[in-house]
C-alpha cells in the first residue's frame, strides 16, 4: 500500500505511470504470468470481452489494445486468491461486516455456495440443489410475486439476462431494479421520446470523421481509457475536443499511449482537449442553453448557421425552443453554469465551426435532478446543425458496465414495453405481469417498508452502490431472504436478510463448460455492437456455476412442471438460448450466425438512419427553462450561517465502482488514501480552515433525518468555488433516498447539498 500523500501528478494519462500500475496490479493478485496471458486475450476474436467498461473494441479483430484499468479489472477476476469455506469458518459474519470494502474483495474469488447460519453467525457451505430449494421455497411461499425483487448489475451476459427476465416474468413480477437505474437511465428516458432510441447513435468510425467532440461530465482517462485512443487520433488530425468538467481531469488533458514506442521513449504525450470549460457542478443545462442561444443569434446575423433542411424535414418543436432560448437572460445562464457569456459563446463558435459534431456524456450529466432535461438539451444542440444520423456526428452516452446496455436490450427493465410482454406471451404462452415493477430506489423503499421480502441479485453490490447507505442496509436486513450471485465477497453479503445465500459464479475470463461443450456468451457495447466472449482461464473453483446455469436451475427449482420453458436443456448449449432471444427480439434475426463473425454485428439504430420511431414520427426539439431549484442555487443560501456546498461523488483511478483496487488516485495526485474532499483553496480559507484539516460532511435535506459521513481530509484543488468532490461509495450515506432525477429515478449522487464541520482523522 502506498504512503499517504497529496502530490501534483506531472505525467500524462497512460504512459509509464500506467505500465507501472499494471505491474503492481498483477503482483497484488499474485498472477504475473497467467495474468499476462489472460490480458492478451481481452477483446480478441477468440477471447473474452473485457469486463472493464462498455467502450467498443477497435481491435476486436487484430492486435491487443493496452488499457491499464482493463488490466486491473481482469486481474481482479483472475486473481490467485481464494475466499473459500476456511475463510468463513475463521470469521463470524459480524466480524466480516467490520472489515473494509477493500478487505472483503481482497480475500479473492469465492469458491463454494454458502448459506448463512444464524446460530453460529457464520456462512457455511451448502450444496447447489439445496440452495436452489431454499430460494424456491421462499419465492413460492410469497402471497404476491411482487414481494420479490430481482436486481441486475451490468456484467451479466445477454444469455444470462434473457433467461433471468424470462424466469422472473414467468414467476410473475417486473421487479427488475438494475445498476442502470443509478447510471444511464436518464439517457434512455431523455432520448426515447425525443429521437425514438434510448441508445447512442454513433459508431466508432464516427470518431474518425468528427470535426469536434464535446465531452460532458465524463472522465475517460480513468473510466474508459480505451476512448483516449480515439480522442488522441482525433486530436492529431485536427479535430476540436471540448471538455466540460468542474474538475481538471488529467485524462482529458494529456495522454501517452503505452503502445506508442516513440512517445514512450521520449516521455512525450498528446494533448487531448483543445478547449476546457470548468463549469459549475450541475451547470451543464445552462451552459448548453447559452451555446444554443449564441447559435440562434449567429443564425439571425448570417442566416446560414442552422441546418434548415434537417430541421424542416426531420424535426418538430424548433420554434418553441427558439422562443424559450431568446427569453433566457445571459445573467441567469452565467450564474447557473458558472461560465461567462464569452465562454459559452466561444464553445458555441467551435460547435458552429465544425461540420460534424459528436456529443459524449457520462455520470456528470446523468446523476442530477435535471439530468433528463440536460440530455434533451444536448440532443437539441446537436440537432440545430443536423448532427444526428450522418457520418461523424451524433449522440454518445458512454455506458458504464460492459453489458449494461445489452441487459436492457434483453428486457431487464422494470418498465417493460407492452410489445415485449406481448411477444413473451406469444412465444411462451404464459401471461406476463403487466404492471411496472420497482427501480433501484423504489426497491429499497419496498424492502424498508416490508412490502418486499426476497431480494435476489445477479451480480453487483447493492448494499454499497445505492444511496442512503444505512436506510438501504435496514431495508436488506428486513428481508426474509437475500441472495447474491457473485464472484467476490462484498458488503452486500455481510449486510443480509434473515436467511442469506452467496452463490459463486464463473467470471467472463473463465472457460464455461456445459453439457453441450464449451460455451461463449454475448455482450453489447456502448455502440450497439454485439459480439461473443469466450473465457480462457480454468474456473477459479470446481464448484462454480455459470450465471445462465444458476438462473436456469433456479427457474427449474422454482417453477418446476408449471414452466413453459425447458430450462435445463437450454442451458446445456447457449446457442439454444440465442435461438430463444431471436424468437423474442426481431433485431436478433440469425443471431447465432451473425455473432459467429469476428467483431459480431451492430444492432439497428433507427435514429442513426434518420428514422424517428417517436409519437409524431419526428425528432423533437425539447425546451427546458433553466431551473432555479438546483443545488448550486441552494448553495448560495446559508443554513444557520453555514455555507451549503454542492458535493459530487466520483470514481478514483484505483476502483471499479464499489470494488476498491487500491488507495491511489494517481491523476488527481492522491496517494494512499480515499477519505478526501476536493475543495477550492478560497473556500477552505472562508471556512477558517486549512488544507489538510479533517472535517465531517453533513447533508442538508428537509426530511429531518441526519445524514453524515465523518473523517474526511480537505484537499485544496482546482474546482469551482462552492463545489466539492469526494469518492463514492464512501459518500453514499450522504445521498438521500428521495433525491432522484426527475423522470428517471436516478440518485442525484453528483449534486448533494452538504455542509462541512470540523472533524477528526479517520482510521
Ligand atoms: N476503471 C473504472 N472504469 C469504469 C468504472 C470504474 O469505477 N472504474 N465504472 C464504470 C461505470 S458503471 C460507469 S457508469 C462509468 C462511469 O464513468 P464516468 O461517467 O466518467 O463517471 P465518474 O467517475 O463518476 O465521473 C464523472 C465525471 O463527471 C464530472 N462531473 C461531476 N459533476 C459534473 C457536472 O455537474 N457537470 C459536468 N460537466 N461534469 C461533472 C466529474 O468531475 C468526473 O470527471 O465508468 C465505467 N468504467
Ligand atoms: N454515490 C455514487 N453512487 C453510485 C455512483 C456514483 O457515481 N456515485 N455510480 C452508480 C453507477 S454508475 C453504477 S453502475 C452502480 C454500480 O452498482 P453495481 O453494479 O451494483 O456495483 P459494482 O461495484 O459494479 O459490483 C461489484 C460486484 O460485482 C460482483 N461481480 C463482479 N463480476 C461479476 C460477474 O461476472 N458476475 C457476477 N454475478 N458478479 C460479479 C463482485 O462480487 C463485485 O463485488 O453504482 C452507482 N452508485
Ligand atoms: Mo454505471
Amino acid at each position: 500500500m502506498s504512503e499517504q500523500k497529496i502530490e501534483f501528478y506531472k505525467g500524462p494519462a497512460g504512459g509509464w505511470g500506467a505500465l507501472n500500475s499494471v505491474k503492481n496490479a498483477l503482483l497484488r493478485q499474485d498472477i504475473p504470468l497467467k495474468g499476462a496471458k489472460t490480458l492478451l486475450s481481452a477483446n480478441q476474436p477468440d477471447g473474452f470481452d473485457c469486463p472493464g467498461c462498455a467502450w467498443p473494441d477497435r481491435h476486436h479483430a487484430s492486435t491487443f489494445e493496452f488499457c491499464e484499468n482493463g488490466v486491473k479489472a481482469v486481474a481482479a477476476e483472475a486473481t490467485a486468491r481464494r475466499a473459500g469455506p476456511a475463510l468463513f469458518a475463521r470469521h463470524t459474519v459480524s466480524e466480516l461486516a467490520r472489515q473494509s470494502d477493500f478487505w472483503l474483495e481482497d480475500q479473492g474469488r469465492l469458491t463454494h455456495p454458502m448459506v448463512f447460519d444464524a446460530a453460529s453467525d457464520k456462512y457455511l457451505p451448502i450444496m447447489w440443489d439445496d440452495a436452489f430449494a431454499i430460494i424456491a421455497r421462499h419465492l413460492n411461499a410469497l402471497p404476491d410475486p411482487n414481494q420479490a425483487i430481482f436486481y441486475t448489475s451490468g456484467r451479466a451476459s445477454n444469455e444470462a439476462a434473457f433467461l433471468y427476465q424470462l424466469f422472473v416474468r414467468e414467476f410473475g413480477t417486473n421487479n427488475f431494479p438494475d445498476c442502470s437505474n443509478m447510471c444511464h437511465e436518464p439517457s434512455g428516458s431523455a432520448m426515447r421520446p425525443q429521437i425514438g432510441v434510448g441508445k447512442g447513435t454513433v459508431e466508432l468510425v464516427d470518431f474518425e470523421r468528427a470535426d469536434a467532440i464535446f465531452i460532458f461530465g465524463q472522465n475517460p482517462g480513468t473510466n474508459h481509457p480505451r476512448m483516449l485512443g480515439e480522442l488522441r487520433e482525433a486530436h492529431k488530425r485536427g479535430a476540436r475536443i471540448v471538455s466540460f468538467n468542474p474538475l481538471r481531469e488529467r485524462g482529458l488533458e494529456r495522454f501517452a499511449d503505452p503502445q506508442d514506442k516513440l512517445e514512450m521513449a521520449t516521455f512525450g504525450s498528446t494533448p487531448i482537449s483543445t478547449h476546457y470549460f470548468q463549469l459549475r457542478v450541475g451547470g451543464d443545462l445552462a451552459a448548453v442553453e447559452g451555446m444554443m442561444k449564441h447559435v440562434l443569434e449567429q443564425e439571425d446575423a448570417s442566416g446560414d448557421v442552422l441546418d434548415r433542411v434537417f430541421i424542416a424535414e426531420h424535426t418538430s418543436g424548433f420554434e418553441a425552443l427558439a422562443h424559450s432560448l431568446r427569453d433566457e437572460s445571459w445573467q441567469l445562464l452565467e450564474e447557473e453554469s458558472g461560465l461567462s457569456e464569452a465562454q459559452m459563446r466561444s464553445a458555441a463558435d467551435i460547435y458552429i465551426g465544425a461540420k460534424s459534431v459528436i456529443a459524449c456524456w457520462g455520470m456528470g450529466i446523468t446523476q442530477h435532478v435535471h439530468s433528463v432535461a440536460t440530455i434533451q438539451m444536448i440532443v437539441d444542440l446537436l440537432m440545430l446543425r443536423g448532427n444526428l444520423g450522418r457520418p461523424g456526428a451524433g449522440a454518445c452516452p458512454v455506458r458504464g458496465h460492459s453489458n449494461v446496455q445489452g441487459d436492457r436490450t434483453m428486457g431487464i427493465w422494470e418498465k417493460p414495453p407492452a410489445a415485449l410482454l406481448d411477444k413473451l406471451k406469444a412465444v411462451y404462452g404464459f401471461e406476463p405481469p403487466r404492471e411496472n415493477g420497482v427501480d433501484t430506489v423504489e426497491a429499497i423503499a419496498a424492502m424498508r417498508d416490508g412490502d418486499a421480502k426476497v431480494f435476489f441479485a445477479l451480480g453487483g453490490n447493492f448494499a454499497a452502490a445505492t444511496p442512503d447507505t444505512y436506510e438501504t442496509w435496514k431495508a436488506l436486513q428486513r428481508c426474509d431472504l437475500t441472495v447474491h450471485v457473485t464472484t467476490k465477497l462484498n458488503r452486500s453479503h455481510v449486510v443480509h436478510g434473515k436467511e442469506a445465500l452467496i452463490l459463486p459464479c464463473l467470471g467472463r475470463t473463465e472457460i464455461d463448460m456445459q453439457a453441450g461443450g464449451v460455451q461463449g456468451v454475448t455482450v453489447e457495447d456502448s455502440m450497439s455492437m454485439v459480439h461473443i466472449s469466450m473465457g480462457i482461464n480454468p474456473p477459479a473453483s470446481g464448484h462454480l456455476l455459470s450465471e445462465p446455469a444458476i438462473v436456469a436451475r433456479l427457474a427449474h427449482a422454482t417453477l418446476g412442471e408449471r414452466s413453459r420453458v425447458n430450462w435445463l436443456q437450454l442451458v446445456g448449449n447457449y446457442a439454444l438460448i440465442r435461438d430463444e432471444i431471436e424468437k423474442v427480439f426481431p433485431d436478433f434475426a440469425r443471431f447465432n450466425e451473425r455473432v459467429a463473425v469476428p467483431g459480431g454485428f451492430r444492432l439497428r439504430n433507427t435514429a442513426s438512419e434518420r428514422v424517428w420511431t417517436t409519437a409524431n414520427g419526428k425528432a423533437s426539439f425539447v425546451a427546458h427553462a433553466v431551473p432555479r431549484d438546483t443545488p448550486s442555487h441552494r448553495a448560495r443560501e446559508r443554513v444557520r450561517d453555514q455555507v451549503v456546498f454542492t458535493l459530487l461523488t466520483t470514481r478514483s483511478h484505483d476502483q471499479y465502482n464499489t470494488t476498491i483496487y487500491g488507495m491511489d488516485d494517481r491523476y488527481r495526485g492522491v496517494f494512499g488514501q480515499r477519505r478526501v474532499v476536493f475543495i477550492h483553496a478560497d473556500d477552505i480559507r472562508a471556512l477558517g480552515m486549512n488544507d489538510g484539516d479533517w472535517i465531517n460532511i453533513r447533508t442538508v435535506w428537509d426530511d429531518g433525518q441526519e445524514r453524515r459521513a465523518d473523517g474526511f481530509k480537505l484537499v485544496a484543488y482546482d474546482i469551482p468555488r462552492g463545489n466539492l468532490a469526494a469518492y463514492y461509495p464512501e459518500t453514499n450515506p450522504l445521498v438521500p433516498l428521495s433525491a432522484v432525477a426527475a423522470n428517471a429515478g436516478t440518485p442525484t449522487s453528483k449534486s448533494i447539498p452538504v455542509v462541512l464541520e470540523p472533524g477528526r482523522a479517520s482510521v
